[in-house]
């Protein structure tokens, strides 16, 4: 231990060198040092999966290995060297486990085998073994809040009041021929759903084939950390856990009546503190045994929240999956499916808050796109004429912050939203019934239509496209989803053997990102936040200091760092143009221009 300013009367200051990383304690927080006003902090603690990089597989859409137009373990296994090479550490696939399929896999009738569709245990432990060989981690899907409908419990739970496997799910009676109070379904409608055999209903906060799970029965919670072991000892290496915030519900489950803060029903069921028993028991009987990787999915949060998550005393997970960002194009109401055009001021808002939240403990994943939300490029960039350069804008952006980066399927060749002409070419159960439930409120179809062209999950569930050949390489027969009209431009094959594709810049930047411990743990501090175009940011440790600069748009602009940094003496670490027009401390920005300096 050493002392820090010892002399100081008001602050009692010492480094800890222990652990791996220096420790800084502080116990005033007015505390100056070097003249920098800095709050108390711990320095993190090092972890494989705080500076690795994740790949996410949706295995239906990746890679059709029999010819029979849908994804499978098989078709993984001979892609995995493709993964490898980008540079990826750790890969997560969606669930693959039995189901009737009902929303893709995430509805799970048998959690200790393989989905039909996508092959067998062997080929699963095939594998993983290859995943092993080369280096890398599997992370799978835990989707726990919720079971198919067809699980055995379920069945079970349906048959009789007084059956042992009743209360591992939530039965009410009707409250006067209504439902048994007023929460919505995340996918549109009731979340309860009658069934006649015991006159009682089930709550079901996705579809009406996901009944969620009463964690508040220990025999669950049990059931839920053997399904756990038993990956584990088959080799996992770690579990995203599906929507674990909503595991806890309000005792009782009342109704949320008028002066709601969510209009759904989140109070009663998002982010409660049993959520938080619940895992940090899960953590004493399960995760603390094994080094895992461990990152839930939050809807909701707060970086406060995120912190009772993920903060190293807390016992709970590694890192939270959370969505404030997801919201920056909503319109007004909130409505996923209005969307306000991109403003950056408001994304770097939220960006920024995430940044500095969690600068002392936590952990957060970076992530623009996944199987739930549409294309990057198309999103937040320009799949046009700036297709290329602003997607290495994104990237660029997105991997220099703090936290572990991630990589949905495709994303590293810019693929982009498809146009889908009528609702039969869509397969996704969220935009089916919303289709359906807006047609019975009387809404027109060519208005609906647009909205699910704007936000519908199925714009990141078309194939994989791996060359230029029919299907895009993806499968010999018809695909279950129509593969996106330009993979003759956009595929695998071109992007790997194309120097300047975005493949390449991802591969280089993974790089950088992973040799820099500056880049993986050093503070982050916003650089103009007030800039409404460009986005630029400093990541320092004691040794480097790194700046990244991002215009947002496609047209030339400016930027200064007024006398802070001489950027002519810079070194550009990363860029998507190879020529830069830099003067001293400032430099004309071209179209989605981005670039990373090493300043010290
Ligand atoms: O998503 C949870 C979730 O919060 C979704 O409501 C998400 O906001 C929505 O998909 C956006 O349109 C997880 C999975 O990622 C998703 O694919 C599943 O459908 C869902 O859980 C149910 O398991
Ligand atoms: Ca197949």
């Amino acid at each position: 231990m050493f002392l820090f300013k010892h002399k100081d009367k008001k602050t009692f200051a010492f480094y800890n060198n222990g652990s791996i990383m220096n420790m800084f304690y502080c116990c005033n927080k007015g505390f100056n040092m070097n003249d920098t006003f800095i709050k108390a902090r711990v320095k993190m603690q090092r972890k494989w999966w705080k500076e690795g990089s994740v790949y996410q597989i949706y295995p239906r859409s990746f890679m059709d290995s029999n010819g029979d137009g849908i994804g499978d373990i098989n078709g993984i296994t001979s892609k995995l060297e493709y993964i490898k090479e980008l540079g990826i550490d750790m890969i997560w696939i969606s669930p693959y486990f039995k189901s009737p399929n009902d929303d893709n896999g995430y509805d799970i009738s048998d959690y200790r085998d393989i989905m039909d569709d996508f092959g067998t245990l062997q080929d699963w432990e095939k594998m993983i073994q290859k995943i092993h060989d080369l280096g890398m981690k599997l992370i799978m899907d835990l989707v726990v809040n919720h079971s198919s409908d067809e699980h055995e419990w379920f069945k079970k739970s349906r048959e009789s009041k007084d059956n042992p496997y009743r209360d591992y799910y939530y039965w009410k009676k009707g409250n006067g021929g209504q439902e048994p109070n007023d929460w919505l379904s995340y996918f549109s409608g009731t979340a309860w759903e009658y069934d006649k055999q015991t006159e009682e209903y089930f709550l079901h906060l996705f579809t009406k084939k996901q009944p969620d799970l009463n964690w508040s029965n220990p025999k669950v919670r049990r059931e839920v950390y053997d399904i756990m072991e038993y990956w584990i000892e088959k080799g996992v290496d770690g579990f995203r856990m599906d929507v674990i915030g909503a595991i806890a519900k309000t005792d009782g489950l009342p109704s949320i009546g008028d002066g709601r803060k969510y209009k759904w029903g989140g109070e009663h069921f998002l982010n409660l503190p049993k959520a938080h028993e619940y895992l940090q028991e899960m953590n004493r009987e399960v995760l603390s045994k094994y080094d895992l990787m461990t990152v839930g999915e939050t809807g909701d949060v707060t970086p406060d929240d995120a912190k009772l998550y993920t903060a190293e005393s807390r016992k709970e997970l590694g890192m939270v999956f959370q969505f404030e960002h997801m919201g920056v194009d909503d319109n007004k109401k909130h409505e996923k499916w209005l969307k306000s055009p991109f403003k950056l001021t408001k994304f770097k808002k939220s960006m920024s808050t995430w940044q500095t939240g969690l600068s002392d403990e936590g952990w957060n994943s970076l992530y623009l796109g996944n199987h739930d939300q549409v294309r990057i490029v198309s999103r937040f960039g320009d799949d046009k004429k700036y297709r290329k350069e602003s997607a290495k804008m994104l990237a660029t952006m997105l991997y220099t912050q703090k936290g572990t980066p991630y990589v949905y399927q495709g994303e590293e060749i810019g693929m982009t939203n498809s146009i889908f002409s009528s609702i039969d070419e869509y397969r996704d159960v969220e935009s089916k019934n919303y289709f359906a439930d807006r047609k019975s409120k009387g809404d027109k179809t060519k208005d609906i239509l647009k909205r699910l062209n704007t936000a519908s999950r199925d714009h990141s569930r078309t194939p994989m496209q791996w060359d230029g050949s029919a299907n895009a390489g993806f499968t010999s027969a018809t695909p279950w989803i129509k593969v996106n009209s330009d993979y003759k431009q956009i595929n695998a094959q071109q992007a790997v053997s194309d120097e300047d594709s975005i493949y390449n810049y991802y591969k280089k930047l993974l790089k950088i990102r992973k040799e820099s411990m500056c880049l993986v743990y050093g503070e982050y501090e916003d650089f103009e936040f007030k800039n409404q175009k460009v986005y630029a940011f400093t990541r320092k440790d004691s040794d480097n200091t790194y700046l990244t600069v991002c215009n947002f748009y496609a047209k030339p602009t400016r930027f200064s760092t007024k006398d802070k940094y001489d950027l002519s003496k810079a070194q550009v670490v990363i860029s998507n143009y190879d020529n830069h027009d830099i003067k001293d401390y400032k430099i004309k920005l071209k179209p989605f221009e981005s670039l990373v300096f090493k300043v010290k």
